[in-house]
């Protein structure tokens, strides 16, 4: 029986990453004086390392942009990473960034149904909380039971550490719950922890190989605009509910599924 969804934020609830959090990031870049620019393409290559903190370090590091004289890295990109978190916020405020589609039909059955609503994200929770909260107001929380994100786990997708601290905030065996996701990363980290994932590819990962997902779909699909996508490895086109969800759960081969991984510090988080 399905207990809960488990969805992600950056990519799965909304397309936040083009036109929200590299926007923040410019901003940021140029309120620290930074001649720092990531383009569209650029921040595609630069998004393959999770975590806003972890990708200014690997810029630094591995594309070695002009960066002022600093004697404690670690310290200035915090600074600069507050500074954009900030803007993100205030980004998602302003413009109210739409939810993908299908994402509020599915988040209100869930709720008719009573099946629990969680957050699997690595972006800070301050993100999430400006997005839910554009979108559902302040009682967002009483929506979504659970959240884990950001540095609240020290390893980021692709570990499967942050669907761990999940699985224990709820309290639910991963064999009864079901993960969204939009990259590799992502599905690799929930499948990890032993949550059956569906895939909705995003802009920015929409060519990655989704390996070992139940579905791997444009979207959720509304009737008016049915996803499309692959599932168990053939062509398919509808709209995703709780009972396709259950359904492709239902059929899928007991061997196919991955084996919970005991993930260390996870329970003491929660
Ligand atoms: C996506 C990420 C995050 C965001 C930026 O998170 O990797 O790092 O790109 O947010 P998810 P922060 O898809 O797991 O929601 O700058 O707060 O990290
Ligand atoms: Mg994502």
């Amino acid at each position: 029986m399905l207990e809960a969804l488990i969805f992600d934020v950056d990519g799965t609830l909304a397309e936040t990453e083009r036109d929200g959090h590299r926007v923040a990031f410019n901003r940021a870049f140029a309120e620290f004086s930074l001649d720092w620019y990531w383009d569209v393409a650029t921040y595609g290559k630069l998004l393959l390392t999770s975590g806003g903190k972890e990708r200014i370090r690997h810029y630094i590091r591995a594309w070695r942009p002009p960066t002022p004289r600093f004697t404690d890295c670690d310290a200035f990109i915090a600074r600069l990473h507050a500074c954009k978190t900030a803007h993100y916020g205030s980004i998602v405020r302003d413009n109210c960034l739409p939810a993908r589609q299908g994402v509020r039909r599915l988040i209100d059955q869930a709720r008719e149904r009573e099946v629990r609503l969680a957050i699997a994200s690595t972006t800070s929770p301050h993100n999430v909380d400006a997005l839910l909260g554009a979108w559902y107001g302040p009682g967002w929380r009483a929506i979504f039971a659970v959240v884990a994100a950001g540095d609240e786990v020290q390893r980021k997708k692709p570990d499967p550490q942050v669907y761990a601290l999940a699985l224990a905030r709820l309290g639910l065996d991963a064999r009864h719950c079901v993960a969204i996701e939009d990259s590799a990363a992502g599905l690799s980290s929930a499948a990890r922890a032993g949550v059956d994932v569906v895939v909705t590819r995003s802009e920015y990962f929409r060519h990655q190989p989704h390996v070992g997902a139940l579905a791997v779909l444009d979207d959720l699909g509304e009737p008016d605009a049915p996803a499309r996508g692959r599932v168990a490895d053939a062509p398919w086109s509808g709209v995703v509910t709780l009972d396709t969800i259950d359904a492709w759960r239902g059929a899928r081969p007991a061997a196919a599924r991955t084996a919970p991984r005991a993930v260390p510090g996870a329970a003491q988080l929660a």
